[in-house]
Formats: C-alpha cells, sequence, structure tokens
C-alpha cells in the first residue's frame, strides 16, 4: 500500500504531455527532449522493475539520442549483460509510457508486478544512470533517478558524463589531480595512468603513442567503450581524445580534430558579431590530415601551413588576431593579440547585458583567458575542448563526425645522413637529394588522394615519410614506396 501511494505521489510530478504517443522503438524512447521528463521517470520504474526481477543484478538506463539533433532525447535500458532491454518487457514499456493518468499507470504496474511474480520490499534493486552531453539530459536524469526510487527497495546510481585521463606515467596526471581537487572539484575527471602504481612513463601509454600506433593505451579497453578519453604525453604539452569503438579499435580525435573544434566555436561567436573585424586564422603542418583541411577550409577558413615544431606554428599564428594552431600530434592553442581582446572588451562596454553579442564577446574574452596563450599546454587544452562540448551539447562521437580522417601512415627510414634530406620551407616538398620530389609525384599519382612527403626528423636521425590516401591499403603502399625511394 504505501508502495501504491509512493508510486502516485512521484507520477504526479510527471504529467504526460498532450497527444504523446510513444514506442520503444530500435533504441528506447526518443524524441523532442521538452516532452520527456514522464517517459523517463516511467523508465525509471521500469528499470528498478526488471533489476528485482533479475536480483541479484544491475540495470543500466542510458539517456541519450545519439547523433539525433540536441534539442531531441531519448531514454534506453540495458539488461545486466550489457545487451538491450529483453523484447519481451518491450510491450510493458509502451503500455506504462503511454500511460494517460497517475491511477492508470499504478494499476497496469500493479498487473504486471503479480504476472511478473515480482517480489517487491524484500529485495534490493540497483539502477545505473548514465547520459550524453546534451543541456536537457540533467533535467531528464533527474526524472528517471526519482523513477528509479519510487520503487521500494531500490535506488540509483548516477555515473554521469565521465572523462577519463590517461596521463603518460607523468606529470599531467599528478598536476591535473591537484587541480581536481583544489580548484575543480565540480568536474567529474578519473585519472589513469599517474605513474604512482609503477607504470613507465610514455611506455605503452600517453599522446604520442594513441596518435602514432592507433590503439588504446594500458588500463584502457572493452570496460571503456564509448567513454570520452583523453591522453597527455609525458610532460602535458600534447593531447589527443579518443574513445574505444569496439574491442581494441579506438576512434582518434587528433590535433587536427581539437584545431577544428576550436576554429568552428571561435568562429561560431565571430559570426554573432559579423566578424568582429577579426582576422582569424588556422595554422597546420604538412602532417594535417588532408580531411581536417579539407573541413577548415569548408569553413571559409584561412589555412596556412608551416613547419614541424611548436615555435614555427607559433610564430605564423601571431600574426592573426585570432590565431589558432594544432600538430596532428596534440601540440597547440590559440592566440589573441593584446589589441584584439581590447578590442572586444571595450566593445562590450556598449552592449547590452546578456544579448547574443555580448554573450559571443564574453566567450571569446574568457577563452583568452582559459587557453595558456605561452606555448599551449595539454590541462589548458582539456578544459577548453571540455567547455566548447558542453556548449555544442556534443558527445565525443558527435564531435567525431566533424569529419573523417582520410587514411595515412608514417613510417621512419634510419639514414646515414638525414640532412642530405632539405625540404621546402612547409616541409611539403624535397629540394634535395635531387630528383627525388619528382618520383614521389611520380608514386602519388597512383592513388586516389593520395599525398606524400619526406622529411628530417629533428630529434631523431631518420628520415620520416607521411602517406595518405583513400584506403588504408594504398596509403601503407604509398608510404612503402616513398621509403624505399629515400633508401
Ligand atoms: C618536438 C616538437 C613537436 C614536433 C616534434 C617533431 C615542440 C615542443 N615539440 O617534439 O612539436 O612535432 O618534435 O619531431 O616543439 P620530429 O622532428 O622528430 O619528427
Ligand atoms: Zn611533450
Amino acid at each position: 500500500l504505501t508502495q501504491i501511494a509512493s508510486l502516485l505521489k512521484s507520477s504526479d510530478l510527471f504529467p504526460l504531455p498532450q497527444s504523446l504517443k510513444l514506442s520503444y522503438g530500435t533504441a528506447g524512447f526518443r524524441g523532442d527532449a521538452t516532452l520527456l521528463a514522464s517517459t523517463v521517470y516511467r523508465v525509471g520504474i521500469l528499470s528498478s522493475l526488471r533489476s528485482l526481477k533479475l536480483k541479484p543484478s544491475t540495470i543500466g538506463l542510458m539517456i541519450t539520442a545519439s547523433h539525433n539533433k540536441v534539442s531531441d532525447n531519448g531514454v534506453k535500458v540495458s539488461d545486466p549483460s550489457g545487451g538491450m532491454l529483453s523484447q519481451e518487457w518491450e510491450p510493458f514499456a509502451d503500455q506504462i509510457a503511454n500511460a494517460s493518468s497517475p491511477q492508470k499507470l499504478v494499476s497496469l504496474i500493479k498487473e504486471f508486478v503479480e504476472r511478473e511474480e515480482i517480489s517487491i520490499g524484500d529485495g534490493e534493486g540497483e539502477v545505473w544512470l548514465a547520459r550524453d552531453t546534451r543541456p536537457s539530459g540533467e533535467a531528464l536524469l533527474r526524472a528517471a533517478e526519482i523513477g528509479v526510487s519510487s520503487v521500494s527497495g531500490c535506488v540509483a546510481v548516477d555515473l554521469g558524463v565521465k572523462l577519463v585521463l590517461d596521463g603518460a606515467n607523468g606529470v599531467g596526471g599528478e598536476k591535473m589531480d591537484e587541480l581536481l581537487r583544489g580548484y575543480l572539484s565540480n568536474l567529474d575527471i578519473e585519472i589513469r595512468n599517474t605513474g604512482r602504481d609503477g607504470g613507465v612513463l610514455n611506455e605503452s601509454v600517453g599522446a604520442d603513442f594513441v596518435q602514432k600506433e592507433n590503439v588504446a593505451p594500458l588500463g584502457f579497453g572493452v570496460n571503456d567503450v564509448g567513454v570520452r578519453c583523453v591522453s597527455f604525453d609525458g610532460d602535458a604539452d600534447r593531447l589527443v581524445y579518443f574513445y574505444v569503438s569496439s574491442g581494441e579499435k579506438i576512434e582518434l580525435l587528433d590535433g587536427d580534430k581539437i584545431l577544428s573544434l576550436f576554429a568552428l566555436f571561435v568562429k561560431e561567436q565571430l559570426n554573432v558579431l559579423d566578424n568582429g573585424c577579426c582576422r582569424l586564422g588556422v595554422v597546420q603542418t604538412a602532417y594535417a590530415n588532408g580531411a581536417s583541411t579539407d573541413y577548415l577550409n569548408g569553413l571559409g577558413l584561412d589555412v596556412v601551413f608551416a613547419k614541424t615544431g611548436v615555435k614555427h606554428l607559433h610564430e605564423k599564428a601571431a600574426e592573426f588576431d585570432v590565431g589558432i594552431y594544432f600538430e596532428a600530434n596534440g601540440h597547440g592553442t590559440i592566440l589573441f593579440s593584446e589589441d584584439y581582446v581590447s578590442l572586444l572588451v571595450d566593445k562590450r562596454k556598449g552592449l547590452s547585458e546578456g544579448s547574443d553579442e555580448y554573450n559571443a564577446v564574453s566567450r571569446l574574452v574568457a577563452v583568452s583567458k582559459l587557453i595558456n596563450q605561452a606555448v599551449g599546454d595539454a590541462i589548458s587544452g582539456l578544459l577548453l575542448v571540455e567547455v566548447v562540448l558542453r556548449h555544442m551539447g556534443w558527445s565525443v562521437q558527435k564531435w567525431n563526425e566533424l569529419y573523417k580522417d582520410l587514411p595515412s601512415r608514417q613510417v621512419k627510414v634510419e639514414v646515414p645522413d638525414r640532412t642530405a634530406a632539405v625540404t621546402t620551407r612547409e616541409e611539403t616538398e624535397a629540394l634535395r637529394p635531387l630528383g627525388i620530389q619528382d618520383a614521389i609525384n611520380g608514386e602519388i599519382r597512383k592513388y586516389k588522394r593520395g599525398r606524400a612527403f619526406i622529411r628530417p626528423s629533428g630529434t631523431e636521425d631518420v628520415v620520416r615519410v607521411y602517406a595518405e590516401a583513400s584506403t588504408q591499403e594504398d596509403a601503407d603502399s604509398l608510404a612503402d614506396s616513398v621509403a624505399q625511394l629515400v633508401k
């Protein structure tokens, strides 16, 4: 009886919107986020019942509308296996989601509990809640929580939208930990590879490893599928994001993708200001994936190329009012000229607080303060990525869809004298040994979307070869044949 009273009371908080007709589709219930509170609350109840039915077991309740637009949301349930809710329960999900009144809802639940012989009261149920970054997620998560705990003996565990950091067993994990304890206690970041548990600096961990090998670092794997992850390098001046897509495979969001996200965000603010008298430029190196350059050009941006190494990119970026630079390997930052920041601050004085223009100016000024303009560093880069994702309401998967990387391959060739290889300023073409560029061009022409270059390493005694093409096979074979030319 108390159980019925509690259900009647909580369901009063979530009236069914008129004309809503839902069905538990391929991936649960989906719809306009403003209409979904009652649905999510009711799915919370269902999840608790499922947990009690299969006890002892934990049920997952996920709030997301995946690739759909940000104003949509959805809710789906996972069984203890990790797979989708058993289809046998879908008709019940439909019935309760569409129950027109609290009384109707309670009688459907009562009937179902009796038929399924679920014993309420004497058992414990547990439901894990998670959501993506959609702005509507938080309120819907609260609704789910109320639904779960309105079934007696059941508890909801909020897993939040967690970020997991790979500290490369270096200095970055330590510093991030200090920051989280001291200043950023509201950020939910789990840190692995801190170096405290005996891991070796940069060994099968860290940004360089993840970016070059295109695999998850040690300590990350199948249990992290879909989770937003970020790797620093050992001295925490590089960052790359990734997520485990399935098994051992990862999707890498490298420096080019971080650059693209930042460029898009800055551009969006400048558009509100009718470009705000700003000369915005982006700087890449020859290593930038061709698909990223196409994307940036498509945004109407001025893309310039610099020689490999932060000092070279930095110099070029400093020529703009706002200059964004990133190497594919994750080094980079955003530079704002002092004059331009003063102009923004002055402009803001004449704007009414809360207007679109005022907000756009404020965001740009805030970015100029958050990001490390001295040389860039992984922590400030991480904070800006997180802020921009939250602003966009994007998951890491959604961000990854900005463009699809062309397959690429890097190899290094050991040579007696690497200084024999001399390139143009931007390293896209080889000037010496004489004739080698013609031979490279000959190879490139054999492949669709082929591109390749060689350059002497600045840090070890090798000549590096980079190749990309429309398929991985082609990129590999182009890299190999160019490497043969170098030998
Ligand atoms: C250094 C550079 C990095 C560059 C890499 C290239 C800084 C802080 N670091 O690590 O930007 O990508 O060298 O190495 O500038 P490589 O010349 O051996 O290919
Ligand atoms: Zn570094």
